[in-house]
């Protein structure tokens, strides 16, 4: 069993493993995630690459049944993967949450909106480029469907027009806070920009939002660590 860690003792926290790769979406949102709650320096980044398929060998099945990143990996050999119990298990070591609700409702909404931001957004961006994309190229993209990716492509847009509706009501996604929802969507736009998806002009609020959270200090972290290729600038 990992011991729990509370507030006063985070600067103990054993280092934890994630096994990602430092520029893809998907390990964005727990990078990102991590730097909202100054976990950066508890963690030691593993590479896995993409491009070369790393994570299709046996190797890195094992360790993730699902051959996807980000992994968390804790000290006692405890494996977690999927973002979103990724950020509820970081979000939670400090006995003070601020990803994923405090309230019952406030929990319903934001796992609702990441649930959303998953499947009608970043997931669709995600087949779209396996699928309708040269991918991680021929060697790892072993099957292709170029008209299911078309169609999850009509898919992402249509989700960046919900997305606008949604933000056009309220400044955060799920509401009144920035929460791992935001992180979602974000994760959804980093993968849109990275495949040239552009936002249609007609989201305007989707697109301030976006505006706004690339002056989160959060995300800047993530764009320094991107463009250094290293967990810190
Ligand atoms: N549902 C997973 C999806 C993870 C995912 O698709 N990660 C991308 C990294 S950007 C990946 O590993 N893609 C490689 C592939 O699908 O071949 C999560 O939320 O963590």
């Amino acid at each position: 069993m990992t011991t729990p860690f509370r507030n006063s003792d985070i600067s103990v926290l054993p280092v934890m493993k994630i096994y990602d790769w430092f520029d893809g979406p998907y390990p964005a949102r727990v990078r990102i995630a991590l730097a909202e709650k100054g976990l950066l320096d508890r963690v030691e980044f593993i590479s896995v690459n993409l491009w070369t398929g790393e994570h299709k060998k046996p190797e890195f099945l094992a360790i993730n049944y699902s051959g996807t990143l980000p992994v968390l990996e804790l000290d006692d050999g405890t494996l977690i993967a999927e973002c979103t119990a990724i950020t509820q298990y970081l979000d939670v070591l400090d006995d003070s949450p601020t990803l994923t609700g405090q309230t019952a409702k406030e929990k319903g909404l934001i796992h609702m909106m990441t649930k959303r931001a998953e499947i009608e957004f970043l997931d669709a961006v995600s087949v779209y480029f396996h699928h309708a994309t040269p991918g991680l190229g021929a060697d790892v993209e072993l099957y292709q469907n170029p008209e299911w990716g078309n169609r999850m492509r009509d898919k992402a847009i249509r989700g960046m027009h919900y997305f606008n509706g949604v933000l056009e009501q309220q400044p955060f996604v799920a509401g009144d806070a920035f929460s791992m929802a935001d992180i979602a969507v974000l994760g959804g736009m980093i993968f849109a920009s990275l495949v040239k998806l552009a936002v249609p002009d007609e989201c305007a609020a989707l697109r301030a939002w976006h505006a706004r959270m690339q002056e989160r200090p959060s995300v800047r972290e993530w764009r320094t660590m991107v463009a250094n290729n290293t967990p810190r600038a």
